[in-house]
């Protein structure tokens, strides 16, 4: 049997059969008791818990009501962000839990094949692409029972672009952008830096910072008092969440089926991470291993869409003499590409609605990156170790001129998810906040009146969203990379 999965818009009208189905399983594995792994609950807690809020919030009883301590340290808390294992985590995340749902499904009345939609939010060639679909907004289900689809707490908007208090649209560079998967130290992979089994990693992928964490951002809100797609701990408790998560899949099965670029195969990559490993549960109740190399293409979970070039940024058609969609083959980085840190700011930062200025000095590389000289390089800035205490942040970073007027240029806004449980020093893996680059390359460039980077960048932060509390930015990095 293939489940092949299809954008929620093309059935016409609400409420298509396979929405319905959705909804009715949402309400089915709700009432399943918060230790039961095929429960609805224990599914949202294998990406995060926050046991004590979840008791604030009434999601569960009591803290008793979950399963023994052994099997939480196992199972729960297993999302992976900020590193390489973000995309194949999600990916075997999502498997799971179309399995679990199909089976209730199936066993319902419901076709055997059900599968679960996806959000085509950037579908250019549908005006309503953006808007969250009406099935997760209406009240009641058609039959005028409560919509479990609509019930989540969510504080942001209901039409995904530029905020008042986000000021950055969603976008699809990153799948022609990013043609390595992994990221040098300090640049921008597409699928993020290497990291051990990591809740919050280091260094945010390109298709992880954009599209993925806006649209969590928008959604949830940002602020002390956001919505649960804003935080880890709550997120996939709202059932957007999976359908935000599929398209973000198969944004990356689109960018894998691009032949120039270049997705991770190495064995520290497919069979990790070590000693720890994901685990989920299966319909019928057990638990089961998965590891990166299960979720490549061809592989036990590889999964099958309708249509991968609709909204995903990558053409049906490729020229292979043209290397590969919107990105000229010079620009590419070979395989190898290293990077080199040219400078670091000095002290932290702390970032509110004011805006703080911060310097790094450039110390030029001593040896070139690589032995052919002269080479292009493109330049990346960093927001390292970044740290607060909403459940999500969002920080707009600038260049300053150093001659002519001192504007400020805005670069980019770096949406940080899970800021508060990166900054925790509870738990196992949290505690060393979060990072992000930026491609700086052609900015810079301007700004230094096309003699390359400045010996000094002035650096200017601020809060996107007003009342949003401090985050602090432990070091402002620059970081070069031969670009080949
Ligand atoms: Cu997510």
């Amino acid at each position: 049997m293939t489940r092949i999965r299809k954008d929620i818009a093309a059935s016409s009208g609400a409420w298509a059969p396979e929405v319905l189905w959705y909804a009715r399983a949402v309400a089915a594995l709700n009432a399943r008791a918060p230790d039961d792994r095929t429960g609805w609950r224990y599914l949202g807690a294998i990406h995060g818990i926050d046991v004590a809020g979840w008791v604030a919030q009434g999601i569960i009883g009591a803290a008793a009501d979950l399963p023994p301590a052994r099997e939480q340290e196992a199972l729960f808390n297993q999302c992976q962000h900020a590193g390489w294992f973000f995309l194949p985590w999600h990916r075997g995340y999502l498997a799971a839990f179309e399995a679990i749902l199909g089976d209730w499904i199936a066993g319902n009345g419901g076709p055997a094949d059900w599968a679960l939609p996806y959000w085509n939010y950037l579908d250019a060639t549908n005006p309503d692409a953006r808007k969250l679909p009406q099935e997760f907004r209406d009240a009641t289900l058609p039959d005028g029972t409560p919509n479990p689809l609509s019930a989540p707490p969510r504080h942001g908007t209901d039409t995904l672009g530029p905020q008042p208090w986000l000021n950055r649209d969603i976008t699809l560079a990153a799948q022609t952008a990013t043609p390595l998967f992994t990221a040098a130290p300090g640049t921008v992979g597409y699928g993020g830096a290497i990291s051990g089994f990591a809740h919050q990693g280091n260094l945010t992928g390109g298709v992880e910072g954009n599209p993925h964490n806006l649209v969590h951002v928008m959604l949830g809100g940002l602020g002390a008092q956001s919505g649960w797609m804003s935080d880890p701990a709550y997120a996939a408790l709202d059932p957007i969440f999976w359908l935000h998560h599929c398209n973000i899949d198969r944004l990356w099965e689109a960018w894998m089926s691009e032949a120039t670029n270049q997705q991770e195969l190495s064995s520290a990559w497919k069979n990790g991470p070590f000693p720890q490993q994901f685990l989920m549960p299966t319909p019928a109740d057990g638990v089961e291993v998965f590891v990166p190399g299960d979720t490549l293409p061809g592989a036990r979970l590889a999964p099958q869409y309708d249509d991968i070039h609709k909204g995903t940024g990558i053409a049906a058609l490729v020229l292979a003499a043209a290397g590969g969609a919107g990105m000229p083959p010079s620009q590419k980085p070979p395989r190898d590409a290293g990077s080199a840190l040219l400078g670091a700011s000095e002290t932290s930062v702390e970032v509110t609605g004011t805006p703080v200025s911060a310097s790094v000095e450039i110390t030029p590389p001593v040896r070139r990156l690589t032995a052919t000289a002269p080479v292009k390089q493109r330049y990346f800035l960093n927001l390292e170790g970044v740290r607060g205490a909403d459940p999500s942040g969002a920080v707009e970073v600038y260049l300053v001129a150093k001659d002519g007027d001192g504007t400020a240029h805005l670069a980019d806004t770096l949406v940080f998810f899970g800021l508060a449980s990166a900054s925790s020093t509870e738990g196992r893996h949290a505690g060393n906040g979060l990072s992000a680059a930026i491609d700086i390359t052609e900015l810079a460039e301007s700004l230094g009146g096309g003699q390359g980077l400045q010996d000094r960048v002035e650096v200017r932060l601020k809060l996107a969203a007003e009342g949003a509390g401090p985050v602090t930015v432990d070091k402002i990095s620059i970081y070069a990379q031969d670009q080949g």
